[in-house]
């Protein structure tokens, strides 16, 4: 396999609706696509890094730094076996998971496409359909939380995720139970907390919740380990896992009980198989959370999803809560049992409607081999 051409685009879409974590309200998102071509074939990655560096320390303008200057150069004219050698083969840039997730993701569809497999067989995929949760961000009140809940439970959604914050979070979760009785229910605070907050989130153990992800600092494993000795709800650890080995380290410290896999966060496909394959060894479950992707990012995780692992819901929702219409056609969408079709046919399987990025595209660069 090797990569003849590059581009980059920066689109800009409008959300259906707003996204609000604790660390703010978004309207509309701005993200990097990464399209590869070789041997004929065209193939697609998503990266998820915002405009921001709110979530994580990476910005779309980071990536496409990152990614003109040091990783493309590493991948432009290279001959890969297989993709699981991108990853590797970027190890001198340090950190920068998204920004190598975008290329790494797109060169695993590149590759399967060209064997003309769907990329879940390619990544060791098992399942046909996956179980669908929802992320239900902060809302201007708790009438409209329950109402939004509501809705999403009517649509067939598997398991209900509320964002928390300090002062969004007992009420919140008391009116979501109140209402909805022994739902699947968990909630994400996003790192809004500190380890001083332990007894005030101890009240969350309540609630029978599946879980609480991310509860503290971005970049801790010790402060969790000390909260989750002091909480019955399992901790579930998002942006502490930036790599296989602090998935490890936190599994080893006792700061989690189960893992959220967002290949964007660590770095691609790769990373999340040998993720994925550390949890199951060491019996954590796992589930693949969810960065308000498009279509192409959607589908890249709906093909990791059926890896046997993963056997919670995931963030994997349709494609019309976030944006309609989506940058594919057919959109993703969700059944009345929960479940979503991992797409059939070659790659990641699904139909890219040129047109529709040509009119998002806020910026573009070209790079070919040498
Ligand atoms: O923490 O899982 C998160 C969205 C943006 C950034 C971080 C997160 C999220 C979500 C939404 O929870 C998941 C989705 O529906 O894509
Ligand atoms: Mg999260």
């Amino acid at each position: 396999m090797k990569v003849e051409r590059l581009e980059l685009r920066v689109l800009r879409l409008p959300l259906v609706r707003f996204f609000e974590t604790s660390f703010g309200r978004v309207h509309e998102r701005t993200f990097m696509l990464v399209r590869l071509d070789g041997d004929g074939v065209t193939a697609w990655g998503e990266c998820v890094a915002d405009d921001n560096p709110y979530y994580g320390s990476e910005t779309v303008e980071t990536a496409w730094h990152v990614t003109v200057g040091f990783l493309a150069p590493l991948v432009l004219g290279v001959e890969f076996a297989h993709p699981r050698e991108v990853f590797p083969a970027l190890r001198r840039v340090r950190g920068h998971q998204m920004a190598k997730a975008a290329l790494e993701m797109a060169a695993w569809d590149l590759y399967a496409r060209q064997q003309g497999q769907p990329l879940s067989a390619v990544l060791g995929g098992v399942r046909t359909r996956v179980a669908a949760g929802v992320s239900i961000g902060i809302q201007d009140s708790l009438e409209q939380l329950v109402d939004r809940v509501g809705v999403e439970l009517a649509e067939g959604y598997q398991r209900i995720k509320i964002k928390i914050k300090p002062g969004w979070d007992l009420d919140a979760a008391a009116a979501v139970r109140a209402r909805f009785g022994t739902v699947p229910l968990m909630v994400d605070a996003n790192a809004a907390y500190s380890i001083d907050d332990a007894d005030h989130l101890a009240q969350l153990d309540a609630f029978g919740l599946t879980m609480i992800e991310q509860p503290l600092d971005f970049d801790d494993i010790r402060d969790h380990a000390l909260l989750q000795r002091r909480l019955s709800t399992p901790v579930c650890l998002d942006e502490s896992i930036h790599s296989v080995r602090l998935g490890r380290d936190a599994i080893d410290e006792g700061a989690c009980r189960i893992i959220n896999i967002k290949p964007g966060r660590i770095g691609g496909h790769g990373e999340s198989i040998r993720l994925h394959d550390l949890c199951v060894s060491r019996g954590i479950p796992v589930w693949h959370g969810g960065m308000l992707e498009s279509g192409i990012g959607r589908a890249h995780n709906l093909h990791l999803s059926s890896l046997p692992g993963f056997s919670l819901p995931g963030d994997v929702a349709a494609s019309r809560r976030y944006y309609e219409p989506d940058l594919i056609d057919p959109p993703i969408e969700v059944g009345p049992d929960g479940t979503i079709a991992v797409p059939g046919g070659p790659g990641i399987g699904v139909h890219v409607v040129d047109a529709r990025i040509e009119r998002a595209t806020a910026r573009r660069l070209e790079l070919r081999a040498p």
